[in-house]
């Protein structure tokens, strides 16, 4: 990690730093989520990094999502990373080994699950980036936002048809990974049943040799039960219906319920205007209708903060966390729930913190037993995070809202490291600094 804060940027010098790291993170086929600690491409990384290149280089913004999207699964799912040859991050293709899985995609190597979807709100960005440049560029990224829709609608379908088991109508995950969240204290019940066996095979981490301090990284006994879940899907061959019904993690996942209520309201506003299928237009009104009432059902009746659902053991999860604001992103809670959470948001348990350097919404709540403001997704503020609440709320018309967000995330990464994630009461950039995506919603807020 980077330290200390020496230095706050004034804004084209941190843009122009931020248009750097994209560039250097660069292999000339992707952009790696990070230089070191991530060298592959992850699926909302990717999305995040579009939109931010879509300032700079609309072309490479366009291919990086064709990139990813050549890599979907026959299913419609798109998988959470998609592996260059780089072989510095565990687990890698092999121990995935997602090359026979019946639904894989030929010719890339990827890993076997998926992320948040938020690539349709990545689209829709670009092209709103491009018609404020030249005519050239908007005709290129409207041929770009009809020929992709088709994959976007198949990935929307694939977690509707796969991943909404039972009846809450939340979109469920088979492994915290999926909920780009990985170790948040949202996964601690649902994680604590799950037993790797012995047969779990011996592996080396290597995150943990890259990022300096391990205490800013997850657990090792977190990393049993990843690689264990990996395991289980292995064995039933990537079968996600199987999966589905065997695995020892499955949680409806509000958050990503939430994601997937708004990004199917953007991809029927897409698909209208570029004169999609009918047919498929009403698929999407019904699943963002569904998701947005799982979600508003979801909510607890004293906090109103939205809730996961474990749906191997039945119940809700209480752990308040960020994405107990999920409503907050798709609407369709009643009045009343939506202006608790936006109070609490404001209030000293969230962004009023008065320690905090940013009033960025920290991952956990520094209230909260447990917060732990170095650790990955137990406290640290994560700029993307601020992203999408600031995105969010502009859509909804939440103009002042959006724009302190915007300010407040400006204030946390003007130090120029792009650190993946931030000390909420200090401001020092922790785990990978020139963390792409970082830099991809700095370029975005920026401009
Ligand atoms: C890992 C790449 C990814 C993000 C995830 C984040 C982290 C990877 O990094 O996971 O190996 O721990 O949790 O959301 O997509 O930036």
């Amino acid at each position: 990690a980077g330290g200390r804060r020496p230095v706050r940027y004034a804004r084209p010098t941190l843009a122009a730093r931020a248009a750097r790291v994209l560039r250097d993170n660069d292999t000339g086929a992707v952009i790696t989520a990070a230089p070191r600690l991530y060298p592959h491409m992850w699926s909302w990384d990717a999305a995040f990094i579009s939109i931010g290149l879509a300032r700079l280089d609309l072309p490479r913004a366009v291919a990086e999502l064709e990139t990813l999207f050549k890599a979907q699964w026959r299913n419609g799912m798109v998988p959470h990373i998609v592996f260059t040859d780089d072989d510095a991050y565990f687990p890698g293709p092999d121990r995935w080994g997602t090359d026979t899985a019946v639904d894989g995609p030929r010719d890339v190597r990827t890993s076997g699950i998926c992320q948040p979807p938020v690539h349709a709100i990545a689209v829709q960005r670009m092209l709103e980036i491009a018609r404020t440049s030249s005519p050239e560029e908007r005709a290129d990224a409207e041929r770009f936002a009809r020929s992709i829709w088709p994959a976007l609608y198949s990935w929307h379908r694939w977690l509707v048809e796969y991943r909404t088991p039972g009846s809450s109508g939340l979109i469920a995950i088979v492994h915290g990974w999926e909920s780009g969240m990985d170790n948040s204290p949202r996964w601690d019940v649902p994680y604590a049943a799950v037993n790797p066996g012995d047969e779990l095979p011996p592996y080396v981490r290597k995150d943990v040799r890259v990022i300096g301090d391990p205490s800013e990284r997850p657990t090792d006994k977190e990393y049993d039960r990843y690689l264990w879940l990996i395991e289980e899907m292995r064995r039933a061959g990537y079968d996600q219906k199987e999966i589905v019904r065997r695995s020892s993690f499955l949680v409806g996942d509000v958050f990503i319920t939430a994601l997937f209520a708004v990004s199917c309201d953007v991809l029927i506003e897409l698909g209208t205007e570029f004169g999609q299928d009918e047919d498929k237009l009403a698929d999407l009104a019904l699943w963002a209708s569904r998701a947005r009432d799982a979600v508003a059902a979801s909510c607890h009746s004293v906090s109103g903060m939205a809730r996961d659902r474990d749906l191997r053991a039945n119940r809700w999860l209480d752990t308040q966390t960020i994405a107990g604001f999920a409503p907050l992103l798709c609407g369709g809670a009643p009045d009343e729930v939506q202006l608790r959470l936006l109070s609490l948001l404001d209030s000293d348990r969230w962004c009023g913190h008065p320690g905090l350097l940013a009033p960025v919404p920290p991952s956990v709540s520094p209230m909260r037993p447990g917060f732990n403001p170095r650790q990955y997704w137990r406290g640290p503020q994560w700029p993307v995070v601020n992203w999408l609440f600031g995105w969010a709320f502009e859509r909804r018309g939440w103009h002042e809202r959006a724009r302190k967000l915007r300010e407040a995330g400006l204030r946390l990464t003007d130090d120029g490291a792009f650190g993946e994630y931030y000390e909420p009461f200090t401001g020092e950039p922790l785990g990978s600094t020139d963390q792409s995506w970082t830099a991809a919603v700095v370029l975005d807020w920026l401009c």
